[in-house]
């Protein structure tokens, strides 16, 4: 486990997000939207939550296909996290529901030779990565509720990634594929010359 990521991404994470115990149902007051819709394809995907599956599959025992109701399963994580673009605007207390990496991991059976998770939006060609040690950050999530509501489809409804310590550009929208690999890819930004290592802060944008 690489020290240095775990000290500066638990440092961030302890400054961004208030973790919410299961089953306590605090309300809260809704932030004003300062969200800005981003998108790299021409049309958002439109994906039927029926009939929605997230593949995990790479370096695994078995690899799984799971639809919402399977994730719903899981045990359901809530969190209100800070969301930062690196463009320079934020939105602050943002309300998330979903599942931990960890636990959705678990259904797949990670081998002894993973080290990262490819996260594959199904907006073409819309893909990143984390390291499995930031992955599971105990603030990282792949979330179907956002405010209280089901994930609106601008924002990557059914399911996105949330990694409130990095910036924006990780917390891949729609995502539909969980690819368990050796080393991370590089993402759509980072071939761009944005950092792989996004912390909010701390990277090439900041
Ligand atoms: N599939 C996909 N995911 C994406 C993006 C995108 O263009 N396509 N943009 C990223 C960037 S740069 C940011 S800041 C956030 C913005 O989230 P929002 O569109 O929900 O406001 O989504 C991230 N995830
Ligand atoms: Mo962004």
């Amino acid at each position: 486990m690489g020290l240095s990521s775990l000290l500066w991404g638990r440092s961030a994470w302890e400054s961004t997000s208030r973790l919410i115990p299961n089953g306590v149902g605090a309300v809260l007051p809704q932030p004003t939207s300062g969200w800005r819709i981003y998108t790299v394809a021409s049309t958002m995907p439109r994906i039927d939550p029926a009939s929605y599956r997230l593949r995990v599959d790479g370096l695994v025992q078995q690899p799984v296909s799971l639809t919402l109701a399977h994730l719903r399963a899981l045990p359901v994580a809530e969190q209100v996290s800070d969301f930062h673009c690196v463009t320079g605007w934020s939105v602050d207390d943002v309300r998330w529901t979903g599942v931990r990496i960890r636990d959705v991991l678990a259904r797949a059976g990670p081998l002894p030779s993973a080290g990262a998770l490819a996260f594959v939006s199904a907006e073409r060609p819309y893909v990143d990565s984390l390291t499995l040690d930031q992955a599971l950050l105990p603030d990282v999530m792949l979330a179907w509720e956002m405010d209280a509501r089901p994930l609106p489809r601008p924002h990557g409804g059914p399911l996105r990634l949330v990694m409130p310590a990095m910036y924006g550009y990780k917390s891949v929208k729609w995502v539909e594929r969980v690819v368990v690999t050796r080393e991370p890819v590089v993402g759509y930004w980072e071939e761009r010359g944005y950092d792989r290592d996004a912390w909010v802060g701390r990277s090439n944008a900041a």
